[in-house]
């Protein structure tokens, strides 16, 4: 057995116990660690980040930092506390990465060997796009994108475009997009991406830019790598380009959360709640169904907890009795707009977007 990877500073005050640490830049939350309060609270919350974290300074003082916004009638600089005198609205929403469940891709794609818990169900205070870009006059004529740029530090004599993380989101996004300066009810930690974030609700991870420093109404999409060439959906074995469909939407998806199948669970004959999250991605999770026996016959699940909207993932549980024996539960969501999730995933190079559910699926032995 290997030891535990340590916490990295910005993120030493995170739960152990409760994470997978796959590197200083990549923490995972552990199945068994999503708890049953449907918000996950922000030391479970899993952290990913493309190139290391800028300096804690920037969230000192979170009101001074800077946003510039370009393509618009009246291009400004606008400070956080400038921001917050716009608009306020809070957003429950699922935040996952792109590449969450990629460990169950069985090319096995280069890429952090995410399982389930690249996820988090949390809410993002801050204002509308829509009344920022109203304070500017609007967009320019023309616009197509609304791109986004990191506050990470590019350093000297490398070209920005190698590193820099700046996404480009069609403008059918903006509705429900904001800029977050609070996650669940306080200041956002640098580790996930304070003072001010782009937050755009059912949109994968890598489009929910950190420590924003730049928003632009762009014709074009990002010149960035992380735009051009990444985050793209390419044939297996093939090397990613431009053309390719860009990770932007969230597909349905549900996993089972309790039993975890984690080291040390035991679990005895009788009966059981099986529990579970479930979301819809662009629509709210209309149904789910949980299987015992690997898929054969499914069973209804019932919602627990609050319904907190489209973008927020809702808990689910279903009891059964098991005898003592081996089983493989799954589960099966369907959105709102009436897509179930599919048996298998769409193959793709870099492992992005599985909701597979048999590859969620979980085998357990009863004692
Ligand atoms: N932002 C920035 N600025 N940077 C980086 O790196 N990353 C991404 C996002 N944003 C980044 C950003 C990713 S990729 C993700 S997932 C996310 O973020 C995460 O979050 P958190 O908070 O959890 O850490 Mo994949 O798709």
């Amino acid at each position: 057995k290997t030891q535990a990877k340590a916490l990295p500073a910005y993120a030493s005050w995170k739960h152990a116990d409760s994470l997978i640490v796959h590197s200083a830049n990549t923490i995972e939350t552990k199945r068994s660690a999503f708890g049953s309060g449907l918000i996950t609270p922000l030391d479970r919350l899993f952290v990913r980040n493309n190139v290391a974290p800028p300096s804690e300074q920037i969230v000192a003082d979170p009101d001074a930092w800077v946003l510039a916004i370009k393509g618009v009638k009246n291009p400004k600089d606008m400070t956080v506390a400038e921001l917050k005198r716009l608009g306020l609205v809070a957003v429950p929403m699922v935040l996952q990465c792109s590449g969450n469940g990629r460990a169950f891709f069985p090319e096995k794609p280069s890429g952090t060997q995410w399982t389930v818990g690249a996820a988090g169900c949390v809410v993002f205070t801050g204002v509308p796009i829509k009344a920022v870009l109203e304070a500017v006059g609007g967009m320019e004529e023309g616009a197509k994108y609304m791109t986004g740029q990191g506050g990470e530090e590019i350093p000297q004599g490398l070209d920005p475009n190698t590193i820099m993380v700046e996404r480009s989101i069609p403008l059918e996004a903006i509705d429900d997009a904001i800029l977050a300066w609070e996650i669940n009810g306080q200041p956002i930690p640098l580790a996930h991406g304070g003072p001010l974030r782009l937050v755009v609700p059912g949109y994968t991870g890598v489009n929910n830019v950190k420590y924003i420093k730049q928003l632009a109404f762009t014709k074009e999409q990002s010149a960035a790598n992380i735009q051009q060439n990444s985050y793209r959906l390419a044939p297996v074995g093939e090397k990613s380009n431009p053309n390719q469909e860009s990770v932007w939407e969230m597909p349905v998806k549900s996993w089972v959360t309790s039993p975890s199948g984690e080291p040390g669970e035991e679990l005895k004959a009788g009966k059981v709640q099986i529990q579970g999250l479930a979301f819809g991605g662009m629509t709210a999770a209309k149904e789910v169904e949980v299987s015992v026996d690997g898929g054969k016959n499914w069973v209804k699940a019932t919602f627990v907890g609050p319904d907190l909207g489209k973008y927020a993932w809702r808990q689910f549980v279903v009891g059964v009795d098991l005898k003592p024996g081996k089983y493989e539960i799954a589960s099966r969501a369907t959105s709102e707009a009436g897509t179930a999730q599919p048996e298998e995933r769409v193959a793709n190079n870099r492992g992005y977007l599985n909701n597979s559910w048999r590859d969620h699926m979980l085998a357990v032995t009863v004692v």
